[in-house]
């Protein structure tokens, strides 16, 4: 059995097209001066309540969001239309999700100098599979040529930290050897571009890293290497962040696209709530391994507001954190769900010393917080 479990490699595919912060704005108005025109009568009588209208200014102040990746632009800025529209394919082609997380697997284990044929158990983990089955991470298995085994899990935002606990796990218990975890994480079609409070917050993009044990660094093909030293998960029942889009639909009669179907949250209650947990989370994980604060090189936060991860780590440094202390990916980004401490990991990695410390951390939907800390033990840096 291996002694230790190593992060070896990581990979980040996007998508060719992006939507800035006036060009979604811009389709909202236009969408919200139809819609108020449309229901002009309903809404002098009270009966329905006038849109009003989305900023550019709001969403950056708020959120630090300026552009998004998506899948599919068409569609999304139309505002006759407001989802993307991505063509159907046949049960004989690929899956759109499985050629996401083709492209980022192919780059984390290159990353990791290895071949498909090392790794022997794949997990997809993101907020929503396109079906209930056959797993997407099994098709991808197939299609990479891997042996071993495959399966998909759901933890919304926090899928991809939970994933790679679940990776670190499974190299400890000996049933797996190398593992890829990869978050493909296709946002824009549970997004409501109707709802102005949320049409800014989601991207798509896959991110993919791969984890393998060892019991020395020497053994690593793998050019550079950060020793996972521990895990920790949280979770506390919420329905702030909530999706109701579910297979029983059909069997409520209820409308399966309706909006409680689609994103949906209390931003500020969720801005309050967490925050705090998150902060106390991360002070009690690292305090296992004698680190404090002020022994971490980098923090690779879950990317969901600006406001959010300044506050987090001002309260854990004790002063105003750096993008070299932590990275924000959002205003390239947005809110990428799972993806985004990976993003930030994958960007902000390569120029760290040996020995330095990091933690990888998400936050939100369930609520559930995982982080990972990490010490670089290979490679080159400053
Ligand atoms: N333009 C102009 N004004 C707006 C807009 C807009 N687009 N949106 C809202 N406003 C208005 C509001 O209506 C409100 O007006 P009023 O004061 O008259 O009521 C005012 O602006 C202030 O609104 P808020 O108080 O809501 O503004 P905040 O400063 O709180 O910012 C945020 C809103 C950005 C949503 C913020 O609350 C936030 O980011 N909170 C944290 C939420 C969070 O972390 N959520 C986790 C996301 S879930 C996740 O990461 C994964 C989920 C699974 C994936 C889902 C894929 C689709």
């Amino acid at each position: 059995m291996p002694t230790s479990v190593f992060i070896s490699g990581s990979g980040l595919w996007k998508p060719e097209h992006s939507i800035s912060n006036d060009e979604l704005v811009n389709a909202y108005n236009t969408y919200a001066d139809s819609y108020n025109k449309q229901h002009e009568s309903e809404i002098t009588q009270g009966k329905l309540v006038e849109k009003a209208y989305s900023s550019a200014e709001f969403i950056e102040k708020a959120s630090g969001i300026k552009s998004r990746y998506v899948y599919v632009k068409e569609g999304i800025l139309d505002p006759s239309r407001m989802r993307p529209q991505i063509p159907l394919r046949s049960d004989e082609d690929l899956s759109d999700q499985a050629e996401m997380a083709i492209s980022a697997a192919k780059q984390a284990i290159k990353d990791a100098s290895l071949s498909a044929q090392d790794i022997d158990a794949v997990i997809i983990a993101c907020s929503y599979t396109q079906r209930a089955y056959p797993a997407i991470s099994i098709e991808v298995q197939a299609a990479l040529g891997i042996k071993g085994f495959a399966f998909d899990m759901l933890v919304a935002c926090s899928a991809a930290t939970f994933a790679l606990h679940r990776a670190y796990e499974m190299i400890k218990a000996g049933s797996a050897k190398r593992v890829l975890v990869i978050n493909p994480e296709l946002t824009s079609p549970q997004l409501n571009y109707c709802d102005r409070d949320s049409h800014f917050i989601f991207g798509d993009v896959a991110t993919a890293i791969v984890v393998e044990g060892a019991e020395h660094t020497d053994d690593l093909a793998s050019k550079q290497a950060f020793e996972i030293l521990g895990i920790k998960a949280e979770t506390d029942f919420s329905k702030n962040i909530r999706s109701n889009f579910s297979y029983v639909s059909r069997a409520n009669d209820s409308d399966p696209f309706a909006a409680d179907k689609l994103f949906h949250q209390e931003g500020r209650k969720v801005f309050k709530d967490v925050c705090p947990m998150a902060v106390e989370h991360i002070k009690s994980h690292i305090k296992r391994y004698n680190l404090l604060p002020a022994n971490i090189k980098r923090w690779w936060l879950h990317q969901a507001n600006i406001n959010m991860n300044i506050f987090i780590t001002r309260k854990l440094l004790e002063r105003v954190p750096s993008q070299e202390d932590a990275p924000i990916v959002l205003d390239e980004y947005a809110n990428t769900a799972s993806a985004g401490s990976i993003i930030a990991f994958h960007l902000h990695h390569k120029d760290m010393a040996m020995g330095e410390h990091g933690v990888l951390c998400s936050f939100g939907a369930g609520y559930s917080i995982g982080s990972l800390v990490l010490r670089k033990v290979k490679g080159e840096g400053r």
